[in-house]
């Protein structure tokens, strides 16, 4: 049958209608991917210069603050174990800072490529003890990154002349440096004590941690059971748990039996690397002036039982002076005041 003119005008017709919509969709399908990569923050052109369809470029392994990070192994892998500590070569902050690059103002450091198991505020009570200072921080800084700590260093000065106090410095250090972040726990380290290997980890455990187990100075061993001096961890819940540390010993000894003896009374215990593990050195130096042995420390550590609920974090006064951000750490000077006031 032959076909009348109208007729094939018409099909002509319909071929071009479909003809537009398939166009307008292929049109439609792009536009759509190419808005999705945009709202993904997916960069254009492509990070890799390369020409291609967007929908391919859409993928979130392309961006890397998107990528969600995950927990830090434990143990870090980075660890190296057994470490050379020496005191014979004088130390350059400014290579200090140079080696430790990642480090930021006040003496901060997160790592990079995992999330830290613990928010650790390292608490230094200090005066005049500047040499031993840099020694610390080109020992320690690169043991602390390898442990994949979320750190910061808290070096808390005690201003004046008066009789030295360890451990209302240590209190101070913790109620400071949680002004400035969400600190999980709390590392509480003689400016002259440096770690032998670095799976001595500075976090903090199920019960208040010794560090310091294995001394130089005593021989490797621990000078007696309850010793819990040098260098000590304890969570944000077990630092309250016992009303801080005591703020009445002026002068040197007993504070360390008195922790001691809260963390007992409050039921409980401590836990403690092995003696290879908690190997440190210590710097030699001479006794400091102002910071003679406390007579009245015997009588003291003899009644913690009946103070510590009045002598502690709820009685704490004190007077911030300065407050400084090096790049490798915090230097707070407070006035701490004096065995009478
Ligand atoms: N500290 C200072 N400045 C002082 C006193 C103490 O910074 O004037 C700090 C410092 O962090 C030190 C810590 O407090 O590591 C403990 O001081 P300490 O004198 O109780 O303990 P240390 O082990 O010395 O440093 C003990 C007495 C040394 C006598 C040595 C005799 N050869
Ligand atoms: C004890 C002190 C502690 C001191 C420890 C180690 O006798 O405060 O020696 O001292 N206790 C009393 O005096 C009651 S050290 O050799 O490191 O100077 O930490």
């Amino acid at each position: 049958m032959k076909e009348l003119p109208g007729a094939s005008l018409q099909k002509a017709c319909r071929l071009l209608v479909v003809f537009c919509v398939l166009h307008l969709s292929a049109v439609l399908f792009y536009y759509l991917a190419g808005n999705k990569g945009i709202l993904q923050g997916n960069p254009e052109p492509s990070p890799r210069g390369m020409a291609g369809p967007l929908w391919r470029e859409t993928t979130p392994t392309l961006i890397p603050d998107r990528v969600s990070k995950e927990p830090c192994p434990d143990p870090s892998p980075l660890l190296v174990g057994p470490l050379h500590i020496e005191f014979s070569q004088p130390v350059s902050i400014k290579k200090v800072e140079e080696e430790n690059s990642d480090v930021t103002l006040g003496g901060r450091y997160t790592p990079k490529d995992c999330i830290a198991l613990q928010k650790v505020a390292i608490i230094i009570p200090f005066r005049n003890r500047d040499e031993h200072l840099k020694y610390w921080l080109n020992y320690l800084h690169p043991i602390l990154q390898r442990q994949q700590l979320d750190y910061g260093i808290y070096v808390i000065n005690q201003g004046g002349e008066e009789t030295f106090n360890r451990a209302k410095l240590l209190n101070i250090g913790f109620v400071e440096a949680l002004k400035e972040y969400d600190y999980n726990c709390f590392v509480f380290s003689d400016v002259d004590l440096i770690p032998m290997d670095d799976r001595n980890t500075y976090k903090c455990y199920d019960q208040p941690r010794h560090l310091s187990v294995s001394m130089d100075k005593f021989g490797f061993r621990l000078p007696y059971n309850q010793y819990f001096g040098g260098v000590s961890a304890l969570s944000k819940e077990q630092f309250e748990k016992i009303n801080g540390f005591p703020n009445n010993y002026w002068g040197w000894g007993g504070e360390d039996d008195d922790i001691y003896n809260r963390l007992v009374f409050k039921g409980m215990g401590i836990s403690r690397p092995d003696a290879t593990i908690g190997k440190c050195r210590m710097i030699h130096h001479s006794r400091d002036n102002k910071n003679e042995p406390n007579p009245q420390r015997f009588n003291k550590i003899a009644h913690t039982k009946e103070t510590m609920n009045s002598d502690g974090l709820n009685t704490l006064h004190y007077k911030v002076l300065d407050t400084e951000r090096f790049r490798l750490y915090t230097k707070i000077t407070v006035d701490v005041g004096s065995p009478k006031s």
